[in-house]
C-alpha cells in the first residue's frame, strides 16, 4: 500500500500531479500539502492540510501519522521570483531539498523520492542546440545554482544512504489549470490568457528568444512513468535532460494567429531576457529515452489549440 505525499500541491505542477496520482493510487492515499489551501478538485477529492516544508517537526510527524512511503517534493521559488529574493529562494529551495533528503535517509518507510530540477541548472557556457545530459553546468541565476547543488545533494545521497531520489529537468511548462508561479518561461502561459482576455499581450522576452517547453500532461506523464520505472533502470540519480518542444515568443503567437487573426504581440523585455538567454534552446534527452521510454507527443499547433479552449472556458 503506497501512501504519496506531494508538497507544493497548490502550484503550477501539484494541482495536476495530485489528480493524476490519485488516480493511480486512489483519493485516500494521496496526500496534497502546501502553505496555502488548493484548488476545489484537489482539496475536495482527498486529504489535504497546510503544510511547510521548512518546519522539519511537523514534516517528520506528517510523514509517520499518515505512513508515507513516497514524497513528491515541488515547493521551490521559481527563477523571476528568485531573482528577487535571492538569499530567500535560496533558503526555501535548499533547506526544503535537504529535509525531505534527511527525512527518507532516517526514516525507512520512504520508498520513494521525486524531486525537479529545471533547465535552468544550465548557463551562459553551455552549449545552447540540442544541449546534452552531461555538459557544462555553470549557471548564474540564483534559481540555477540551487537546481545543480539540489541535483548533487540528490546523487550524493543515493550514493551514500541508498535514498531512492529521482528527478526530471524540466522545461517550461505550459498548463492553463493554474497559473505558473514566477519563472522566466511563464510569458508562455501569459500569452494565452492576455489573447483570450484582450486580444493582445506584451512580451518580457524578445521575439526571436528560443526556450525548451513542454505541455503539462507530458511532464506529468514523463514524472510518473520515472517514479514506476524499476530502480535498476533509473541510472542518473542527479537529474534526467527530458526535451518537449522549442519555439520563441514569435512563433508561439503565429500559432495563436491561426485562431485569432486579430491577436496582437508587443515585445518589451525585462531582467528574465537575460536569464532566458543563459538557458538552452533545445534539449537532448536521449538518457531518458533510452533508461526509461520517456517519450513526449503534444507539438505547438496542438498545445496551442488545447490552450486557447482551456483558458477560455476556465475565464468563463
Ligand atoms: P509553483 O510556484 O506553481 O508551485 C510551488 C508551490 O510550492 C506553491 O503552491 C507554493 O505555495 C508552494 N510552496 C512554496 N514554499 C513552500 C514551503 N515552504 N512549504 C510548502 N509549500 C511551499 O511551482 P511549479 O511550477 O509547480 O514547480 C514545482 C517544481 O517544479 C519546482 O521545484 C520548480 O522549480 C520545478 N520546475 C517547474 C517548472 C515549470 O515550468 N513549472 C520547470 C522546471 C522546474
Ligand atoms: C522557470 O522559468 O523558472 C521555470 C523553469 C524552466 O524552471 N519554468
Amino acid at each position: 500500500m503506497e501512501n504519496i505525499l506531494i508538497i507544493g500541491a497548490a502550484g503550477q505542477i501539484g494541482s495536476e500531479l495530485t489528480l493524476s496520482l490519485r488516480e493511480i493510487y486512489g483519493n485516500e492515499h494521496v496526500f496534497a500539502t502546501d502553505l496555502k489551501k488548493p484548488a476545489k478538485d484537489v482539496s475536495e477529492t482527498g486529504p489535504w492540510a497546510i503544510l511547510d516544508v521548512l518546519d522539519n517537526k511537523r514534516l517528520v510527524h506528517f510523514v509517520i501519522r499518515h505512513n508515507i512511503t513516497q514524497i513528491y517534493h515541488l515547493a521551490a521559488v521559481l527563477s523571476g521570483n528568485a531573482e528577487r529574493i535571492p538569499i530567500q529562494a535560496w533558503n526555501i529551495n535548499m533547506e526544503g531539498l535537504m529535509n525531505i533528503l534527511d527525512l527518507a535517509k532516517e526514516i525507512p518507510e520512504i520508498k520513494k523520492i521525486f524531486w525537479p530540477s529545471s533547465i535552468a541548472v544550465f548557463g551562459p557556457t553551455t552549449p545552447r542546440q540540442n544541449t546534452p545530459q552531461l555538459t557544462i553546468t555553470e549557471p548564474n541565476t540564483v534559481y540555477g545554482i540551487s537546481k545543480i547543488a539540489g541535483e548533487r545533494w540528490c546523487e550524493y545521497f543515493f550514493e551514500k544512504y541508498g535514498v531512492d531520489v529521482r528527478s526530471i529537468r524540466y522545461p517550461g511548462l505550459i498548463s492553463y489549470k493554474t497559473e505558473p508561479g514566477g519563472g522566466t518561461t511563464d510569458y508562455a502561459v501569459e500569452i494565452f490568457y492576455e489573447a483570450i482576455k484582450n486580444g493582445k499581450y506584451e512580451c518580457f522576452l524578445e521575439e526571436n528568444t528560443y526556450l525548451p517547453m513542454m505541455f503539462m500532461s507530458d511532464a506529468i506523464k514523463a514524472t510518473i512513468d520515472l517514479m514506476e520505472a524499476k530502480p535498476e533502470d533509473v541510472k542518473i540519480r542527479s537529474s534526467y535532460n527530458v526535451g518537449g518542444i522549442s519555439f520563441s515568443p514569435k512563433e508561439l503567437s503565429n500559432e495563436i494567429k491561426k485562431h485569432m487573426p486579430d491577436f496582437e504581440i508587443t515585445y518589451k523585455s525585462d531582467f528574465r531576457q537575460k536569464i532566458a538567454e543563459s538557458w538552452p534552446q533545445s534539449i537532448n534527452d536521449q538518457e531518458a529515452e533510452k533508461d526509461w521510454d520517456c517519450k513526449t507527443t503534444i507539438k505547438i499547433e496542438e498545445m496551442t489549440k488545447i490552450m486557447l479552449d482551456g483558458v477560455r472556458e476556465k475565464l468563463q
